[in-house]
């Protein structure tokens, strides 16, 4: 063990001396075999229980980035790892000095609430069922081949016990394949096995009900298990760039056009983008926009009130590890052929790093789009057409959380606009019911009939992100440029009413807290420090995409949790430790440690580093076209440029140069 630990010791010494890295990369290979080695290495005796549940870069303060940015020659701020672990059964928060090899902190966790869950315990809960006598005779009771039955692990949310120290379990849920690989579709609806993680043993089991499980036909989602008729097919279609792409990775570096930002796996959050500046041909400058932005949490409560469902509230980045949960991209069809793959470093649960291959693509889209345009046919004798397409930068990330799979999509254009874009497939989760037809059902139901015996159960999916804007620089202000219905009186003018706007700039947290749609305005993050030439504070637009916040009331204890969800706009004065909207220990959490917690302080906000969060919401009432699987759903939000630029960014932009197609004449000739 101790020869062993010194090897990787000196082996990361050497990477880290002859490699300059940023500080903002992700912890690589060899640094995370490292932190095994530290942590498996400071713990004396050999047997205890140890296992890593969340490991990622401890980053460095803001303003020692700011520093290092500015003075690139600089030494690199001290490497450190951030490291959630369970050490006999308690919650230990570490971080070690990579430099060094010396674990720097070391605190016990004595609050509410447990860290992410491995892959490897969900596994070990999942086999427990297959080796207990009544889920067995459950089993056979109901006919079923216990061969062909899977199960997963679901958190349990909190529902108002007073106790601090909850045991860690989670349910399992059980599912049918037996003709299918839809298992999703194949409920073994009222068997309930309740696990505690921490003993990884059962400690509860209910059948309540004998409810069929739904058919296995025509909920294979595989191409080669479909059956003619086929629908029409589509002629090749593809995007070239014969002469390569037009950005250029270096490191965790993007470049691509205008643009320049560092972008790092984590496995809580998946991809961090950082430091996303853009140059301004006018003023020669790379001017900031987003010094941080990911997808801080995802709130997924389900609407059944029933035994087996109730508990359903999940919380995919602090429960299951957004990241953690990324699967490999593949080429051609979840990115196209123009497309760059970059892999990703997750740690197991014994601290073994792991690699997830293709976990993010990084192309150039175009999809066709006018980026601006006009045709003036006014001027007598002439006209003028002049049309620029539209080509932007995407990062893409796919994270599958269990049944579904949610892309992630940051995409940068040249005109100054950061989109954000996650769309939603996968499976539904749906029930089990004895209703073959709508007809027959009587009572209050919880989802949509959607085939034979299934009902797909009514949900909601928010997905928080943090976004730490610097717009031209650290201190900024939000703005909230109320339009306002405004009556004519008198005899000013033939018009009975207009629109006028009334800025109000949000001096403390309260003033900040926003549902969409309430009521009409521009939100806007601006420097107040800085001017356009004509006088306009410089500033960057929230435009928000269809969205939803919760329905639950406050006091529902699913909804203290996800209390961050009651709003879709917050902003918070930065403070690193303000990282996870749902708090950092999620799984079993009492709501203390929130978003909306935080935001409670109602500090001052203006002219400050601010962090605005965004929540994007769907109310899920699934339909027949979600079995049995779900065509992509999508939402979003745009961050764009509000007075920024002195002007029209991209006036000046060139089209991309004409491709110059090779001569496929020549391969078809004999
Ligand atoms: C480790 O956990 C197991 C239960 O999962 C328990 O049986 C064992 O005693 C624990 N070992 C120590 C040293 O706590
Ligand atoms: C802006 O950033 C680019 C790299 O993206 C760099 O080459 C250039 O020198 C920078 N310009 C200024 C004025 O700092
Ligand atoms: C930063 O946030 C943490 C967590 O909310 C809080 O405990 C701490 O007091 C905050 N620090 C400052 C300076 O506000
Ligand atoms: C394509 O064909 C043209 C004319 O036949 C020729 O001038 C050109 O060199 C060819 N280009 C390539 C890439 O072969
Ligand atoms: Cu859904």
């Amino acid at each position: 063990m101790a020869s062993s630990f010194k090897t990787l010791f000196f082996f990361s010494l050497l990477l880290i001396s002859t490699h300059q890295y940023h500080p903002l990369d992700p912890l690589t290979h060899s640094e995370l075999n490292q932190v095994q080695a530290i942590i498996k290495g400071s713990s004396r005796n050999p047997h205890h229980n140890l296992t890593f549940q969340y490991v990622g870069l401890d980053e460095p303060d803001k303003k020692v980035i700011q520093s290092w940015l500015s003075n690139p020659t600089a030494e690199n701020p001290p490497r450190r790892a951030f490291i959630i672990a369970r050490i006999n059964h308690k919650t230990h928060e570490l971080i070690v000095d990579l430099s060094t090899s010396v674990t720097i902190s070391d605190k016990v966790y004595e609050g509410a609430g447990y860290p992410m869950l491995t892959f490897e315990e969900q596994t070990a809960a999942g086999k427990l069922p297959f080796t207990y006598p009544p889920f067995i005779a459950s089993i056979s009771k109901r006919g079923l081949k216990l061969e062909e039955v899977v199960c997963g692990s679901f958190t349990v949310g909190w529902y108002g016990e007073k106790k601090e120290r909850a045991k860690r379990i989670v349910r399992v849920m059980c599912y049918y394949l037996d003709g299918t690989v839809n298992l999703y579709m194949r409920p073994i609806e009222a068997v309930t096995v309740t696990v505690d993680l921490d003993e990884m043993k059962i400690t509860g089991f209910v059948d309540r009900l004998m409810v069929p499980v739904p058919k296995a036909e025509g909920t294979d989602y595989r191409g080669s298990q479909q059956r003619p008729p086929f629908g029409p097919r589509l002629k090749g279609i593809t995007v070239s760039q014969p002469d390569g792409p037009s950005f250029t990775v270096d490191g965790h570096t993007v470049r691509w056009a205008n643009w320049r930002f560092h972008l790092a796996f984590d496995m809580r959050a998946g991809p961090i983008i950082s430091l996303a500046s853009i140059y301004d041909v006018d003023k020669d400058e790379n001017r900031s926009v987003l010094y941080k932005g990911f997808v801080s949490e995802l709130f997924v409560p389900y609407m059944d009130l029933t035994e087996e469902w109730y508990y359903r509230t999940f919380f995919d980045a602090g429960e299951f590890g957004f990241g953690l949960c990324a699967v490999p991209l593949e080429p051609l069809r979840d990115c196209p052929e123009n497309a760059v793959f970059l892999d990703g470093y997750f740690t197991g649960q014994d601290g073994t790093p792991g690699m997830i291959s293709n976990v993010f693509c990084v192309f150039e889209r175009y999809a066709g789009d006018v980026m601006w345009r006009h045709t003036e046919v006014e001027i007598p004798g002439k006209m003028i057409r002049e049309v620029r397409p539209e080509v932007s930068l995407v990062v893409r990330m796919v994270s599958t959380v269990g049944n579904y799979d949610y892309i992630v999509d940051w995409e940068f254009k040249q005109a100054g606009s950061i989109k954000v874009t996650v769309g939603l497939s996968g499976l539904l989760e749906v029930r089990g019911s004895v209703y073959t037809h709508t007809d027959q059902i009587q009572e209050e139901e919880y989802g949509t009939l959607l085939a034979e015996n299934t009902l797909g159960t009514y949900h909601d999916h928010f997905l928080t992100y943090h976004l730490d804007l610097d717009v031209d620089g650290e201190a900024n202000s939000f703005v909230k440029t109320n339009l306002q219905s405004t009556r004519v009186t008198g005899n000013k003018s033939p018009r009975k009413a207009y629109w006028t706007v009334a800025s109000e700039t949000a001096r403390t947290e309260a003033d900040a807290r926003i549902q969409i749609g309430s009521k009409p305005a521009e939100l806007i993050v601006v420097n107040p420090n800085k001017k356009t030439r004509v006088g306009n504070h410089i500033g960057y637009r929230l435009m928000p995409g269809p969205t939803a916040s919760s329905l639950l009331s406050d006091d529902d204890y699913a909804q203290i949790r996800g209390a961050f969800t009651k709003y879709n706009v917050w902003v918070t004065p930065y403070n690193k430790s303000e990282k996870w909207a749902g708090g950092v220990f999620v799984d079993q959490s009492q709501g203390d440690d929130n978003l909306a917690v935080w935001s409670q302080r109602n500090r001052a906000i203006e002219n400050k580093d601010i962090v605005l969060w965004y929540t994007l919401g769907f109310h899920h009432v699934p339909c027949q076209e979600d079995f049995p699987i779900m065509p992509t759903l999508s939402s979003g939000f745009e961050l764009r440029p509000a007075n920024f630029f002195e002007h029209n960014p991209v006036l000046k932009v060139k089209p991309p140069e004409s491709v110059q197609w090779p001569n496929c004449s020549r391969v078809t000739q004999p």
